[in-house]
């Protein structure tokens, strides 16, 4: 069953409820902020002060990263993480394979305002499949006649139990940039949270996972090669205005990305998806 629905403050999302789970998805940003199968906790963490605003990023769930990751390189007036995660997509398409399946397909193009930030055409679509698993592909095409380089984020927020108990698996040996520290390292065995972690991991392998006190999660991605852990920890939360004090203890961000040396180049009328499968 998909519905459209609004929270009370008039912001719309789309409500899938099948055999296997129960889905919510902001038409801004394309932004799914509730995912949970019927016998389990919601697999994604989202803020209990999260803003539902128009043009404010919804705090949690999987936000969109494009068409730049973090910072703009050269302005920094322009919007953290780009501007797809605060635009109104559109809903092309859905489908109910059968009642244990669901997909949406949802769309952005450029408008006067995009040009305004990134002076290039494109069609840019986030196709969601929503069953036992969760699938998530973002599709670029570039409709210029010349290239133009991306770089994005399926920004997932996982759910934890406690932050304390969690552990990453799969970055083992690989390289990344401490955003913290600025400095290049390379990770020494599985990942535990102590502290604020903010961390753009490179060559990364397609199949990572989070292990969390009775649950593991498998995490598989494709045209990807980079991840980003990311945790606020206290401080970094209390600057947060969408963030409860004690909030960094049940969520870790786990970042299927093209960030840093992973940006992508496409040529006029290419097209590049990236995707994670979360299971
Ligand atoms: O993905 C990690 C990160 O780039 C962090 O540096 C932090 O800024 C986080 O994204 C959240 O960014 P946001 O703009 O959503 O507050």
């Amino acid at each position: 069953m998909i519905t459209q629905k609004h929270t009370k403050s008039g912001f719309s999302y789309i409500e899938v409820i099948n055999k296997n789970c129960c889905a919510r998805v902001a038409v801004q940003g394309a932004h799914l902020f509730h995912y949970q199968q019927h016998d389990k906790k919601p697999l994604l963490w989202l803020s209990e002060k999260s803003l539902f605003e128009n043009g404010r990023a919804i705090r949690g769930g999987i936000p969109i990263c494009w068409p730049w990751f973090g910072k703009h390189t050269t302005d920094v007036d322009l919007p953290q993480h780009g501007f797809a995660r605060t635009s109104m997509w559109t809903l092309v398409e859905t489908a109910e394979a059968d009642e244990s399946s669901t997909e949406l397909l949802l769309q952005l193009e450029d408008s006067p305002e995009s040009l305004k930030l990134w002076p290039y055409q494109f069609r840019l679509q986030l196709h969601i499949v929503l069953s036992s698993d969760l699938q998530i592909d973002l599709t670029t095409k570039n409709c210029t006649s010349a290239p133009f380089t991306i770089s994005s984020a399926l920004h997932t927020y996982f759910a934890v139990d406690n932050i304390d108990t969690v552990s990453v698996e799969g970055l083992k040996n690989c390289c990344y940039f401490d955003a913290l520290t600025k400095k290049k390292k390379t990770q020494k065995g599985n990942i535990r949270i102590r502290e604020e972690i903010d961390r753009v991991y490179q060559n990364v392998p397609p199949f990572l996972k989070l292990n969390d006190h009775e649950r593991s999660i498998q995490i598989s991605s494709k045209g990807s090669s980079s991840a980003v852990v990311w945790n606020p920890w206290i401080e970094k939360s209390a600057t947060m205005v969408d963030m409860s004090q004690n909030a960094y203890k049940s969520m870790l961000c786990i970042e299927t990305t093209n960030a840093l040396d992973d940006a992508r180049s496409l040529g006029p009328e290419d097209k590049h998806t990236l995707t994670v499968k979360i299971s």
